[in-house]
């Protein structure tokens, strides 16, 4: 097969774009591609102060790299979750995470957990579910609670994550299952800032899984390859294998499921409802806004795990 580009021997065939290219020109293609949905979905300007959420994965550290190629005023996250289940995967992930940096000469921000509030994520798990089910709520409580703080401290305008269109699809797959309509109306590529939340945006959101493993290993990008050991038997996983399937029937079937919804969306078939928004308040520890009229659900689970582990 050819480059549809040069003409010379293609690396990669993107079946479901009908494209073929070389490993320079695909390494080209992705960051033009990155710009247009960029443009497209209106997710910043070239004067924006952009944080990624860097995890040691190859979608967020692509991303990292295809944002600061493009010319971006970028700096990355990377938090310290403390998970060393079988595999020391959160010290693997940190240490790739600060190579990546060096070698680019980017700023990356640390914040550890346990460091920070003094429990990592199995801990925290431990104490606040108590051998009933995987880590991930209290996981995803956490990292959405600081990659806000560090966003708004340090002033960024903007929260970048790597999620790419198998995440997004699973996720849109879960949704439409139980019909959660208010799931369905804040997935999408951006997620507006409102109440001290910064804007959240996903400009990996239309590439394939496939696609961003391509470009990690093509640019040379070094990455944790294994999945957090949490992930395993994850429903997230087991949607993604079952569009997987359909997707080997019939190429495209999962980028048309995306599209066609945010389409959907933007003509209007979710409709926000009329009901008064709650009033949001600020959590009297961190500041962040709660719909709470205390301390927010990070707060206060540090709170109650505290207390329990006192001696
Ligand atoms: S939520 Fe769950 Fe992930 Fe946290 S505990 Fe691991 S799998 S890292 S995306
Ligand atoms: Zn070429
Ligand atoms: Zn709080």
């Amino acid at each position: 097969m050819k480059c549809k580009t040069c003409g010379e021997k293609a690396a990669v065939n993107l079946k479901q774009h009908h494209l073929a290219l070389c490993k320079p020109h695909f390494l080209e293609w992705m960051p033009e591609q990155t710009a247009r949905f960029i443009k497209k979905y209106r997710m910043f300007g070239p004067d924006e102060k952009i944080l990624v959420a860097v995890s040691g994965g190859k979608d967020s550290l692509s991303l990292w790299d295809i944002l600061w190629r493009l010319g971006y005023q970028v700096d990355g996250l990377y938090l310290g979750l403390g998970i060393d289940e079988g595999i020391a995967y959160s010290d693997e992930s940190h240490r790739l995470a600060e190579k990546f940096a060096a070698q680019r000469g980017l700023k990356l921000h640390v914040v550890d957990l346990e460091k920070t509030y003094g429990h990592s994520i199995p801990m925290l798990a431990q104490q606040t579910l108590r051998g009933h089910g995987k880590p991930c709520s209290v996981c995803g409580l956490a990292k959405r609670h600081e990659m806000n703080r560090i966003a708004r401290d340090m002033g960024y305008d903007v929260l970048a994550t790597g999620h790419n269109l198998d995440d997004e699809a699973a996720v849109l797959f879960g949704n439409t299952l139980s019909w959660s309509q208010e799931f369905l109306l804040r997935q999408g590529p951006v997620l507006p800032e409102s109440d001290g939340l910064a804007r959240k945006v996903k400009p990996l959101c239309r590439f394939y899984e496939k696609e961003m493993t391509a470009y990690a290993l093509l640019s040379g990008i070094e990455y944790i390859y294994e999945e957090c050991p949490f992930a395993v038997g994850s429903t997230s996983i087991y949607y993604k294998e079952l569009l997987n399937k359909l997707e080997n029937d019939r190429p495209g079937a999962k980028m048309v499921f995306y599209i066609s919804f945010l389409e959907a969306k933007s003509n209007g078939l979710f409709v926000e409802p009329q009901t008064v928004r709650p009033v949001l308040n600020n959590c009297p520890i961190c500041g962040q806004p709660t719909s709470s009229t205390g301390e927010c659900s990070f707060c206060r689970m540090i709170k109650k795990v505290d207390q329990r582990v006192q001696p």
